[in-house]
């Protein structure tokens, strides 16, 4: 069901980190080859507009928005027959996720130079943003939430959403995104949705997107963020420049790191819960137990057999991009976590908080036997779009600071100028380029 990668001994202590990074499983998930797919699609939406949103629409999702922007009573009537409990549960999760995010609020910062010499750090939100929510194997309506909630902690003064449309909608909803996904907007008070998904909502967020007589649909966004298929990944990348975006979230990662001390029944359940998205998921078990690799073996065949998407999981788990690696010690498995860059990390060890805190590189960190990844998914407070492929070595997962620029102010009188006058000039000289020095001298000729 899952294979085993044997870095014990030897093997571990031979490799750099760029070569155990290359030695661990991982996707293939070759956003470089989906460029050449998106680049057409992209063009298509930037000439044609809605045109080619709703044929665009009908060839990948297999049918045609009904409207291309939701209308306000659909909004309303989602969230009317929203289950109760559904309801409840989200309104725990959004409280929970806004009393974290409303904490990453960013302060102007002043530092003084001199006398009457200061620079200004001035945080403020992008204009306006475009949210991906996707709709693939399952309605993310918890999505909605990840995206809303740190951009309207940001505050953001326009917030828009896109989903795709889809097929098996009935009745009033047919032509349009999940409903659940519609619900959680209205719960949010987003009251911009599209029906509008893949590559070529994102294509409709950077250029912005009319119709044939000229009426606009949607107008351009500055960021767009959200995860999505490896179509989505390819347009933000092909698109970034023209747009802002966050860090590249493709098929969803588990690794956890466990000794002896892990309950291999609750290992177990966790990889298969992240499995449980997508066929290209991986689940990694870093582990020093032979024996509990065993048993979390047993405890898969077991629990997979009885879940309801066994077959995707079955995929996901045999895949390449799923093993149990063996360790030597927890101080090895470390090093093997570093190297991978989990997009979710467990450590589930004796003495878990230390260990969780020599972790370098992971998009979050869940601490002991009481953190499973789904409950980050949903409830922690934390936010679950996150870097994947091993992108959390250098970027960090959704958060208000992701919808923030730090613009710096510079302020400087004529005395504080005067005061630093010499090293400007200095320097400019330095670099060939006196007319820099110049544009000081010049404030201070008649002295
Ligand atoms: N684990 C996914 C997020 C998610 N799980 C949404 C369930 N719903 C990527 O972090
Ligand atoms: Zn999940």
């Amino acid at each position: 069901m899952i294979s085993r990668t044997d870095l014990r001994g030897p093997a571990l202590a031979s490799l750099d980190a760029r070569g155990l990074r290359d030695a661990l499983p991982r996707a293939a998930f070759d956003v470089e080859a989906a460029l050449d797919a998106v680049r057409p699609i992209c063009d298509e939406v930037h000439h044609r507009g809605a045109d080619a949103l709703r044929e665009l629409s009908e060839r990948f999702d297999g049918v045609r928005p009904t409207r291309l922007r939701v209308p306000a009573e659909l909004l309303a009537s989602a969230l009317e027959q929203l289950d109760p409990d559904v309801r409840t549960a989200l309104e725990t999760s959004i409280e929970r996720a806004r009393a974290v995010h409303a904490d990453q609020r960013r302060t102007d910062v002043t530092t003084t130079l001199a006398d009457g010499g200061t620079v200004t750090e001035r945080w403020v939100p992008v204009d306006r943003v475009g949210l991906y929510v996707p709709g693939g194997k399952a309605p993310l309506l918890s999505s909605v939430v990840m995206n809303v909630v740190p951009a309207q902690e940001a505050q953001v003064p326009s917030i828009a959403v896109a989903s795709p449309p889809q097929r098996t909608n009935t009745g009033a909803f047919a032509g349009y995104p999940d409903p659940g996904v519609l619900a959680a907007c209205a719960l949010l008070g987003v009251e911009e949705v599209y029906a509008v998904g893949g590559a070529q909502a994102i294509a409709m967020f950077a250029y912005g997107a009319r119709e044939a007589d000229g009426t606009t649909v949607c107008e351009p966004v500055s960021l767009v963020t959200g995860p999505g298929n490896i179509y989505v990944v390819a347009a933000k990348r092909l698109l970034k420049g023209l747009i802002g975006i966050d860090s590249e979230a493709g098929p969803t990662e588990i690794a956890i790191l466990a000794d002896d001390s892990a309950d291999p029944g609750h290992v177990a359940a966790d990889l298969i819960s992240q499995a449980e998205h997508d066929e290209l998921a991986a689940a990694v078990l870093v582990t020093d137990s032979d024996a509990l690799a065993g048993a979390v073996e047993e405890a898969l065949t077991a629990q997979v057999a009885a879940t309801k998407h066994s077959e995707r999981i079955r995929v996901s788990l045999a895949g390449e991009q799923s093993a149990i690696v063996l360790v030597d010690d927890v101080e090895a498995g470390l090093r093997v976590v570093d190297a991978y860059a989990a997009e979710h990390l467990e450590i589930q060890t004796r003495d878990a908080s230390a260990v969780a805190a020599r972790v370098r590189n992971a998009g979050a960190i869940f601490v002991g036997p009481y953190a499973p990844v789904s409950l980050g998914d949903y409830c922690a407070g934390s936010n679950h779009v996150l870097p994947t492929g091993g992108c959390a070595c250098h970027s960090s997962g959704l958060s208000v600071q992701s919808f923030l620029r730090g613009i710096h102010v510079v302020d400087y009188s004529r005395d504080a100028l005067r005061e630093v006058s010499r090293a400007v000039v200095t320097l400019a000289e330095a670099e060939d380029l006196p007319a820099h020095g110049q544009a000081v001298t010049v404030r201070f000729a008649d002295e």
